[in-house]
């Protein structure tokens, strides 16, 4: 298995390189095409093999390539035994949330046998995107980066790296991954934590039976190269950086950014950051390395470090240092890089910050605990844990929210998700009261006139002493991020500190433990469009909303007809 393994890694850096090589001097069609077919393949890791979800058997999944507006066709077969969805993560999809792809929100499964034809809309996105799977747990290994280049003609706001490479972080359980979600949701408790940390798939030298497979990236001395990082890891914010060697920032979420030099960086599972990396040390070898940002300490987290190998020039001298990286629980030093990301707001890459705000919106995020029958959970007391935002902890529909709008289907979901949270108390108290600890279960949506200018202020509480950081991702838009803020948001002070002037773009913020994260749209993508935590458990316990964005007036502002070959349920 091993072999097989090595084989198709090596294939699958050979094909990048020849497509590195080719992306420069290359022009596509506006259609490029995909087939992702999703098999079960075996994989060693840790000294185990067993079966996992994949695309085209690969681990991390194949590349797409595209360049800024390009619409990507892509053909999923399931030919697994499990259900499947493929989400295209960070991209807005305009007027087409058909192939947006969280499951029971816009489509049904793709159940084992079927196939979906996705259309990938670009847009506005330039950068750094991924694709992963949006059902159960299924995502922790689907998954795989999305490359977007800029237009043919247009060039890079920095000079143009002398290659780019995916680091993708991802994480890894010797249990089947389905395993141990179906546990945990049964249990009532926390799931169990993850083996390892991954970078583009291998754990790294400090794990057992890892060496051999460390990733190791080849680069030739006084280049510059574009790393493309993205955080497909499932429960954990991590810390990543390279021993010896500064990072430079130059976008977040394919959207660019001023130049950020950092010894390390900071990213959120949902999040992408494209960085610069001067090969212009000593030639040798370095590890590169990251671990988890974990910020409360009742929570139970994997705080092992994944590591690869930076090689000049061939060079076989084993790497010694690992990089410096901040402890766990430091969250000032991950919002002295998250909070210092800024919009590169140039003439050619303008922002359109909404100033007139026409809806203000206000949402609790929060943990749970739910009673349970005879208190025999394995939550706090007996309870069951669960999330919810603005109190109501979310729960699937049995088929999809997208197709029950679009055909008028009652019963299916329900308006009225509150704008504001229904209670006021000090969220982010060392004593929150117990009979605050329950949610509500419900399927609600919150509806927003198109083209209205939303505010919305996300607010952590520390309910069930379980506060922590919460990255929130909106499918179907990025948003400006005006303001981060520790305790209680307050409405009359905090906005007077709002960055209106260059706040990054991006589609998931990281709400600070028992703080606050204040975000700004324009509800101008009809659709029907999930907003949730991307730390999966909570995804799991329903940290989760919708939003339902009406149609405008014009036929360019209504929603794409429905595709003929929508799942069924
Ligand atoms: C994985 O390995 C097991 C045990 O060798 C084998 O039975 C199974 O068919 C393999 N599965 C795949 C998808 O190759
Ligand atoms: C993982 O476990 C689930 C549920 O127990 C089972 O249906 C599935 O076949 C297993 N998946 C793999 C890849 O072994
Ligand atoms: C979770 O961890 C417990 C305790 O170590 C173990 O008994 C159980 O088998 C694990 N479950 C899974 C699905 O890995
Ligand atoms: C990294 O940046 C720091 C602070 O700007 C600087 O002191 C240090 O020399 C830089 N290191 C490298 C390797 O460039
Ligand atoms: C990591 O967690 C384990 C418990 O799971 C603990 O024994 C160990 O000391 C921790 N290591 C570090 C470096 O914090
Ligand atoms: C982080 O954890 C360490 C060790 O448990 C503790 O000494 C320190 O006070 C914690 N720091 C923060 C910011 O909570
Ligand atoms: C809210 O709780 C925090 C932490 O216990 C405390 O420091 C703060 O003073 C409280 N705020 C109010 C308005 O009571
Ligand atoms: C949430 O709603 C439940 C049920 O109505 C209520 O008991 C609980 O106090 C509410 N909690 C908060 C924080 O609003
Ligand atoms: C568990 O119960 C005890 C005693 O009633 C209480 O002090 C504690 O806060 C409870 N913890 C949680 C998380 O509910
Ligand atoms: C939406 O706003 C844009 C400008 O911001 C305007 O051109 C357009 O007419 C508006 N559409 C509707 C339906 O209000
Ligand atoms: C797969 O999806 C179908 C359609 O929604 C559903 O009926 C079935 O229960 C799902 N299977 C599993 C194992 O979740
Ligand atoms: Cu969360």
């Amino acid at each position: 298995m091993l072999n097989i393994n090595k084989l198709t890694i090596f294939i699958s850096v050979f094909a990048l390189s020849i497509f590195s090589s080719l992306i420069q001097s290359q022009a596509w069609g506006e259609h490029g095409h995909y087939d992702f077919e999703v098999r079960e393949a075996n994989y060693t890791r840790l000294c185990e093999t067993k079966p996992i979800l994949t695309v085209n058997g690969q681990f991390p999944g194949p590349t797409v390539y595209a360049r800024k507006g390009d619409t990507v066709i892509i053909n999923v077969h399931n030919h697994a035994k499990h259900n499947i969805t493929i989400h295209w993560h960070g991209v807005k999809q305009p007027r087409n949330p058909w192939s947006d792809g969280p499951v029971y929100i816009t489509q049904c499964p793709i159940q084992p046998g079927a196939s979906f034809t996705q259309r990938i809309i670009l847009s506005e996105e330039e950068g750094t995107l991924w694709w992963h799977a949006h059902n159960d747990w299924a995502r922790a290994t689907v998954h795989g980066s999305i490359q977007i280049y800029p237009k043919l003609g247009s060039n890079y706001p920095f000079p143009t790296p002398y290659k780019d490479v995916p680091i993708i972080l991802g994480q890894w359980w010797k249990q089947n991954v389905t395993k141990v979600l179906e546990e945990f949701i049964v249990s009532g408790g926390a799931p169990n934590i993850s083996d390892s940390f991954l970078i583009n798939g291998q754990p790294g030298d400090l794990y057992p039976c890892s060496k051999q497979g460390t990733y190791k990236l080849n680069v030739e001395y006084g280049k510059t190269y574009l790393l493309r990082i993205i955080n497909a890891v499932m429960n954990e914010i991590m810390f990543f950086a390279i021993a010896g060697h500064n990072l430079t920032a130059v976008g977040a979420d394919a959207s660019y950014t001023k130049p950020l030099t950092r010894e390390y960086m900071v990213i959120a599972p949902g999040q992408t950051l494209d960085v610069l990396l001067h090969a212009d040390q000593k030639p040798d070898q370095y590890y590169m390395a990251a671990r988890a940002y974990s910020s409360n300490p009742v929570i139970p987290f994997d705080n092992t470090t994944t590591t690869a190998i930076l090689q000049y020039n061939d060079n076989q001298n084993q790497p010694v240092n690992l990089p410096y990286l901040p402890y766990y629980n430091d969250t000032n030093a991950a919002f002295s890089v998250l909070g210092a990301l800024r919009s590169l707001a140039s003439e050619e890459h303008p922002i359109y910050l909404p100033n007139q705000i026409s809806t203000k919106l206000f949402f609790t995020v929060s943990i749970n605990a739910q009673p349970c029958p005879n208190t025999r959970c394995q939550g706090p007391n007996g309870t069951h844990l669960a999330a919810s935002v603005n109190n109501i902890s979310f729960t699937n529909p049995s088929i999809d929210i997208l197709e029950a709008y679009y055909y008028r289907i009652n019963g299916v979901y329900r308006t009225g998700f509150p704008d504001i949270s229904p209670l006021m108390f000090n969220y982010t108290s060392d004593y929150v009261p117990l009979n605050f600890n329950v949610a509500k279960r419900g399927t609600k949506v919150n509806v927003l006139r198109y083209n209205s200018t939303v505010e919305l202020v996300f607010q952590g509480t520390n309910q069930v002493g379980s506060a922590i950081d919460h990255p929130m991702h909106l499918h179907g838009y990025s948003f400006y991020i005006v303001g981060y803020g520790f305790g209680n948001f307050d409405k009359n002070r905090d906005p007077l500190y709002y960055n209106l002037v260059d706040p990054p773009m991006r589609n998931t913020v990281v709400v600070p433990r028992n703080g606050w994260a204040a975000v700004r749209f324009k509800a101008k993508n009809p659709g029907v469009w999930f907003l949730h935590c991307h730390l999966e458990r909570h995804l799991s316990w329903g940290m989760n909303m919708v939003f339902i964005v009406k149609n405008g007036n014009s036929p360019e502002s209504r929603i794409l007809p429905r595709p003929p070959d929508m799942p069924p349920c």
